[in-house]
């Protein structure tokens, strides 16, 4: 049951999802949990920097899905398990919606489809500190197709915004849910603030009310399903994605090649070799991308390593390479083979 199939999750990822394990070992499923034990599945979902991923990892805790102030950084769904005494939350980070320009763009939005129709609840993230806009009403508009399932609306970034804004950004939000829901409107509004914690807590009792009575799901401990090879390419992906600026973000994928333990290393000090192909769509980029002299795919390498680190155990040795996928994004083949 650990896998418990959200759909779109396993799929069309093709050869791009290499075998690994999880962050934690997995273990065995509880074989006890106490009486009106909840678990289940909601879904985030909202404009592309909602806050959506960042307030994913506030909830488990611990960072599994990368975040970043360019718009459209997640491109797959990415689960992070909260575990409580009384519930497990499987969280489903989804890709920003917007409209598609390009053929990414409209796989990312099947993708969120697909994964609405499956969770047990959804949290619709809408930042405090900004107008609700057309993006926002196309967003409530699906959700309001998706009957009877509980959809908790999110005002995220509270802490940009002053007491009486947020009021008025509530209230506002409030009012969407009416007008798309119908009467019933939002199972509930919650204000939060990922990076300040604030409210991350009243997020989490919400969402756990709407979740079904069921015995756990995922092992104890067990924080996310990504495999470790996606972590890394995501985890240098995100560090590249620091200062760069236009259209680079949307072009930029990242492939780890291969992971290796380097032969003839001491056994208490081994170290992993991990190949990584960066991908880019015009030469042009893949200069930016190197720099002069190399100078700024070394940055990134050193700002990924630290995390990877982190997330392996062990030292690594980052090995990465620039190369151009002419119009990936646009190119079903091409796609393919990057994994959507
Ligand atoms: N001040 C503040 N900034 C936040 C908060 N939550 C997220 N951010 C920032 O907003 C930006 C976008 O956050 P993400 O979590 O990557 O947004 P997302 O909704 O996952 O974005 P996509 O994956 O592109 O759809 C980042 O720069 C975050 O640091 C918050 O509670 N307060
Ligand atoms: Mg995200």
């Amino acid at each position: 049951m650990a896998s418990r199939n959200t759909g779109p999750k396993d799929q069309g990822r093709g050869d791009r999802r290499q075998e690994g394990t999880p962050i934690q070992v997995p273990g065995l499923l509880p074989t006890q949990w106490p009486e009106g034990y909840r678990a289940g599945f909601t879904s985030f979902v909202g404009r592309p920097n909602a806050g959506k991923s960042t307030l994913t990892n506030a909830l488990v805790g611990q960072k599994v899905a990368i975040t970043s102030a360019k718009p459209q950084t997640t491109r797959h769904t990415i689960r992070g398990i909260v575990h409580r005494d009384d519930a497990q939350l499987v969280l489903v980070d989804t890709p920003g919606l917007h409209r598609p320009r390009t053929l990414l763009g409209q796989r990312l939005n099947d993708l969120v489809a697909e994964t609405l129709s499956e969770v047990d609840a959804i949290g619709f993230c809408i930042p405090a500190n900004e107008k609700i806009g057309p993006g926002d009403r196309f967003i409530a508009t699906q959700l309001a197709q998706l009957q009877r399932k509980p959809i908790v609306a999110i005002v995220t970034k509270a802490d940009l915004v002053d007491r009486s804004d947020l009021a008025r950004q509530l209230v506002a939000v409030e009012a969407l849910g009416t007008e798309t829901l119908g009467a019933g409107g939002w199972a509930a509004v919650v204000p939060v603030s990922a990076t300040k914690d604030f409210q991350v807590q009243a997020v989490a009792d919400i969402l756990v009310q709407q979740m079904p009575v069921s015995p756990p799901l995922y092992p104890d401990g067990e924080l996310t399903d990504e495999p470790e090879a996606v972590m890394v390419a995501e985890l240098i992906r995100e560090a590249a994605l620091e200062g760069v600026r236009d259209e680079l973000p949307h072009s930029l994928a990242v492939v780890v090649e291969e992971i290796v333990p380097r032969e003839g290393r001491p056994e208490d000090n081994p170290l992993l070799d991990v190949r990584v192909n960066l991908y880019v769509e015009r030469s042009s980029q893949k200069a930016i991308i190197i720099g002069r002299g190399g100078a700024r795919l070394r940055e990134v390498g050193t700002r990924a390593r630290k995390g990877i680190e982190a997330l392996l155990g062990t030292r690594v040795y980052l090995d990465l390479h620039v190369k151009i996928a002419k119009d990936w994004q646009r190119d079903p083949k091409q796609l393919g083979r990057l994994g959507f």
